[in-house]
């Protein structure tokens, strides 16, 4: 694994982008290349970050930030005293407003949208209390299963006033990228979050057993000028992720 992860790290170096680049930039491409490509696994161990500064002769203060950076992504994590893995579950800092896509993408995988309805329709009252819109007022309504890869993560159920989004068929696969395009992407959101024992329903769509443990999240988020652009409420499965949170004192 060492020398893939080396001479990835050669190979970088003389690809055009690469030349200019710094070297932490280069060796966190390196090792996020290594990961996607399978070449280090989920769970599996980095070498130390002085065997990476002596085998690729760079000091330890920049294998030290390549590594800061893909922790900070969720790609990699680190145990106290035991050194530096590839995240298995995939790591979701709570105080950062991300998509599905950008997450997995981050971590080297690959989302995948399976529309379970795309529709425009009325708004329900409880669509109307939580994006603090009119009885009557139209929504565009998403449901999707939420896949990496093969693996089914997350199933969502998404409402967004019809003013803001106009065409339910803009989002083809992200919400945000199609938010984004309309320059509507929202700047800031609440989310709740709990444990529960998957009911029928989310447990089939997720492939997982009558009862089996997932999380209930709900998201409303506001654009810029403080109007409610999304309300999505999502099973994820228990097993795959892991939400973190920074706290600080006041
Ligand atoms: C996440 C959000 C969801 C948001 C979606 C956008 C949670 C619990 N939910 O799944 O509220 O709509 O990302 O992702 O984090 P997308 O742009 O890939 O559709």
């Amino acid at each position: 694994m060492q020398a893939a992860l080396i001479s990835e790290f050669e190979r970088m170096g003389m690809e055009r982008a690469g030349v200019h680049a710094p070297a932490y930039l280069r060796l966190r491409r390196a090792i996020r290349r290594s990961v996607e490509s399978g070449v280090i696994e989920p769970g599996q161990a980095l070498p130390s970050e002085r065997e990476m500064a002596r085998q690729l002769s760079l000091s330890r203060v920049t294998v030290r930030k390549a590594i800061a950076g893909l922790v900070e992504d969720g790609l990699l994590m680190q145990r106290h005293g035991a050194g530096t893995f590839v995240a298995e579950r995939i790591i979701k800092p709570l105080s950062r407003l991300t998509s599905f896509t950008e997450d997995l993408r981050a971590r080297g995988l690959n989302p995948r949208v399976v529309f379970l309805s795309r529709e425009v329709g009325e708004v329900t009252p409880e669509e109307a209390m939580a994006l603090n819109l009119s009885p009557g007022a139209s929504v565009v309504r998403l449901h999707r299963l939420r896949f990496a890869g093969d693996d089914p993560l997350a199933v969502e159920r998404t409402a967004v006033p019809h003013d803001i989004l106009s065409d339910p068929m803009r989002v083809a696969e992200s919400l945000y990228d199609a938010l984004e395009a309309q320059g509507q992407r929202p700047v800031r959101a609440l989310q709740r979050l709990r444990a529960v024992n998957l009911t029928a329903e989310p447990a089939r769509q997720l492939k997982l057993p009558v009862g089996a443990a997932g999380l209930a999240l709900e998201r409303r988020a506001f654009l810029a000028n403080g109007r409610l652009v999304e309300f999505t409420q999502s099973y994820y499965r228990g097993d795959a992720y892991d939400f973190v949170a920074e706290l600080q004192a006041e």
